[in-house]
């Protein structure tokens, strides 16, 4: 039977900012933490880069917007080193090009981030740069040209680093008044542009994390780590409540999300305790943010995970009614792979950035070790569904992937037209079963710089661009044949996935 989606389905695409953009020093941007972190590979860490206190170069392994340098160190662009979102795939000038092929393939929704530093080059600054207010404008006409409604991220991993530099990141609170200034700005500016806003893109990752430094930098957080995390996090949350509340604020048609980065977990064995632990782990990494974002308020269970690793929350008058007050219409998330849970030692483990923990036998793979699952997807999007019973949007959700380059110039990319397909079909499973899932926007529509290593050669996008590791490449665009497929899968309202 064909699947059947929704008559009004949104589906398109998405990037990030700093993933897509370039132009890093241009027009008055200021800098942001993935400006002074390095390219890594599948194996080896991104480095942030700083000068320190004796005027020494130094790096620390990063996660691209966690990299925490020495007492008294200053982030540094460092000569010897490349830096792949200094230019990225040079969105800022070629955005015309691109929602143009966007379009072509049948896009009725964009997904893109608005970065702080374009507006705010220091994340405070009295009043927003007129340059960066104007690029954002005109890239939501380009898109409302086509009949495309924007989805924005207001913020996808990218603080100014001046508040990461001056002012300690999200450890501080001075950060939900500027995050609530800048949110403001750019709701009262884009007011009949745009529609879907986005608070914090996989706003669980500032926590979990924590849980992936072991696997990344070979370190097992502590509880230190664990209560500055926590209280980044609050910050975060009364940041995205105040920003829905300012949103609802200046029009009340402005429909906002949660954005939750979505790892369907499964128990490895039917050990009852790795039932358990599975449970606590969907507590802990996925519904701390879902409860407090859509339910606003902190679930019972959030005193046991403090209690866990000695934190102790500041929370400050106000903070809890703003979380009652700034819930968000809609739960979005990004969903790539499934993990499992267990309490017993795990000897296969699975390598590669970010996956961890022990292998599924009944997945495979992919090149960077994240297990394609998409009956995860539609596990994930029942779940979640039956918990919060408010329309539901998978925001990202692709296969990295290296391409080759056919003779005839394209890339013939059947792996990742499989992923998609399998995943558009968990979809209309999840419909079929009552989920109110309203968008798809497949991450990196076209292919951009990855969050993770920093690779171009990890390609999500179906629009190839010839750009490498190094920086080289001419940033040319070619549809690959996931273009050709895209374009009937939307023609036909998901029904031809074939
Ligand atoms: P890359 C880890 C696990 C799941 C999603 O990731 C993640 C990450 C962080 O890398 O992030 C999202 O580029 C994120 C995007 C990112 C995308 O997944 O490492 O929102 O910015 O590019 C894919 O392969």
């Amino acid at each position: 039977m064909a699947n059947k989606f929704p008559d009004n389905f949104l589906w398109g695409g998405a990037i990030a900012a700093n993933q897509a953009e370039g132009a890093y020093n241009e027009d008055g941007r200021g800098l942001v933490q993935t400006d002074v972190t390095t390219g890594g590979t599948k194996n080896s860490p991104r480095y942030t880069t700083y000068i320190d206190k004796d005027g020494k170069p130094g790096k620390v392994a990063s996660m691209g917007h966690a990299g925490v340098i020495p007492e008294g160190a200053t982030f540094a662009v460092l000569e010897d080193h490349y830096y792949p979102n200094h230019k990225a795939v040079d969105f800022y000038h070629r955005y015309k090009e691109d929602i143009k092929l966007f379009a072509e393939m049948g896009y009725s929704v964009f997904r893109l981030s608005i970065s702080w530093a374009r507006i705010f080059p220091n994340g405070n600054d009295e009043t927003p740069n007129q340059a960066g207010l104007d690029f954002y404008r005109s890239v939501f006409e380009e898109c409302r040209k086509y009949n495309i409604e924007p989805l924005v991220s207001i913020w996808h991993f990218d603080t100014p680093l001046n508040l990461e530099q001056n002012y300690g990141g999200w450890s501080n609170r001075k950060l939900i008044d500027y995050y609530e200034k800048f949110a403001r700005t750019i709701f009262n500016e884009y007011k009949g542009l745009v529609k879907y806003w986005l608070t914090f893109n996989e706003i669980n990752n500032t926590v979990m994390f924590l849980d992936m430094l072991s696997v990344i930098a070979g370190h097992e957080a502590t509880d230190e780590e664990y209560q500055v995390a926590y209280q980044q996090l609050h910050h975060q949350f009364v940041a995205s409540a105040r920003a829905v509340q300012a949103a609802k604020e200046i029009d009340p048609n402005y429909q906002l999300g949660c954005m939750i980065c979505g790892i369907t977990n499964y128990p490895a064995t039917c050990d009852p305790a790795d039932i358990l632990a599975t449970e606590h782990a969907w507590e802990r990494n996925l519904f701390y943010c879902g409860d407090v974002q859509v339910k606003g308020k902190y679930p019972t269970y959030a005193k046991r995970l403090w209690k866990e690793r000695n934190v102790t929350l500041d929370i400050q008058e106000g903070d809890l009614e703003d979380l009652a007050k700034g819930t968000v219409d809609m739960y979005t998330f990004s969903y790539y792979m499934s993990a499992l849970v267990t309490t017993h030692k795990v000897d296969d483990k699975v390598g590669g950035n970010f996956s961890m923990g022990a292998r599924n036998e009944y997945l495979t793979y992919s090149e960077w070790g994240w297990a394609e699952d998409p009956t995860g997807l539609q596990y994930f999007l029942e779940k979640i569904y039956d918990r919060y019973q408010v329309p539901l949007m998978v925001v990202e959700n692709g296969l990295g992937a290296q391409d080759v380059v056919g003779e005839d110039g394209v890339v013939h990319d059947d792996y990742r037209i499989n992923y998609h397909r399998n995943h558009v079909n968990a979809m209309a499973k999840a419909i079929d079963n009552g989920v109110d899932l309203i968008a798809y926007t497949t991450w990196g529509c076209i292919d951009i710089v990855s969050a993770g290593t920093g690779e171009m050669r990890k390609r999500y996008g179906f629009i190839y661009v010839d750009m490498d590791d190094e920086g080289k490449g001419t940033l040319e665009r070619t549809p690959k044949d996931s273009f050709h497929w895209y374009k009937k899968v939307i023609a036909s309202n998901g029904a031809d996935v074939d």
